[in-house]
């Protein structure tokens, strides 16, 4: 299969419809489909996965779907995520030395993983150490966890309005305690915008998986070479 505009749209429209009717294992087939037809499974999550769960986003703001569906969605993708796109990033991945130490979970009163999930392997396979602390995830945790583990990196992520201030209350507790040297604080998540981030003086900013691996290394590298 020649993976054109038209092919992706083709999967797009297949995905849309197994979300609609809340098929998982057509989602898992068409994702096996998508990686049997060398298209990678970050090709795959990025054209396919992510522009048709923007839309759906976009179709619940505008009340033209509601919880049940997304609920769906969420369940589909995950699948497709879990059964398929995972065990192939992890099989694709070399060894690689440990680079750092994140801690990575979603924010207080936040349960979306979908992305979150996706950062804690790329960076994991990426030769860094990680704690995912799954969802709604409270500031304190974070931070007793990284001071355990000695962590490098807290990574939050926030899907949701409501959830994000907990990022800024976490940047607070850790100057509080005397604590924000210690430790980097990246964020991410459709909530979060680049310059929002910079406002509460976090150290870093992803947009996706990729940014999040990169951001994380670059900022690691002064540490590295004992210039920070
Ligand atoms: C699927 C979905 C759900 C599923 C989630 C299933 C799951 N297991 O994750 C379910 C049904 C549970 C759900 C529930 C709700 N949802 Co919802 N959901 C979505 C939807 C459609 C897709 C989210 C997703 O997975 N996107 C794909 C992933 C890959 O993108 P991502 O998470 O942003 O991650 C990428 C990057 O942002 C980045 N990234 C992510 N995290 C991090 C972290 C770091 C450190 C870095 C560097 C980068 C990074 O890398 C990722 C990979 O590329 C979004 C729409 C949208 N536009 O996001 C709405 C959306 C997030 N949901 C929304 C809402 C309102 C809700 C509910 C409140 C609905 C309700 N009335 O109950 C509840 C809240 C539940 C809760 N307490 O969290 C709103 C949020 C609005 C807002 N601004 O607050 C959205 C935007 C929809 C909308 N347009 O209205 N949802």
């Amino acid at each position: 299969m020649q993976l054109d505009q038209s092919n992706i749209e083709a999967m797009r429209e297949r995905l849309r419809a197994n979300i609609t009717t809340g098929d998982r294992l057509l989602g898992v087939q068409l994702a096996q489909e998508a990686l049997a037809a060398q298209m990678s499974p970050l090709e795959f999550f990025h054209a396919v996965i992510d522009p048709v769960l923007e839309e759906i986003g976009d179709q619940f703001a505008r009340l033209e779907i509601f919880l049940p569906e997304l609920m769906r969605a969420g369940m589909v993708v995950k699948a497709m995520q879990k059964e398929v796109l995972e065990p192939a990033i992890m099989a694709g991945s070399g060894k690689s030395n440990v680079t750092g130490r994140v801690i990575i979970g979603a924010c207080q009163g936040d349960i979306h993983d979908i992305g979150k999930n996706m950062v804690a392997l790329m960076l994991q396979i990426n030769g860094f150490e990680v704690t995912d602390l799954g969802t709604n995830v409270a500031p304190r945790t974070f931070i007793e966890t990284a001071r355990q583990k000695q962590a490098d990196i807290i990574a939050m992520s926030s899907l949701l309005t409501t959830s994000m201030p907990y990022i800024r209350d976490l940047v607070q507790l850790l100057e509080g305690f005397g604590l924000r040297d210690q430790f980097l604080v990246v964020a991410g998540g459709a909530a979060v915008t680049p310059d929002w981030a910079q406002s509460i003086g976090i150290d870093g900013f992803g947009e996706d998986a990729v940014e999040a691996v990169n951001i994380c290394r670059n900022l690691l590298l002064p540490r590295k070479e004992g210039l920070a």
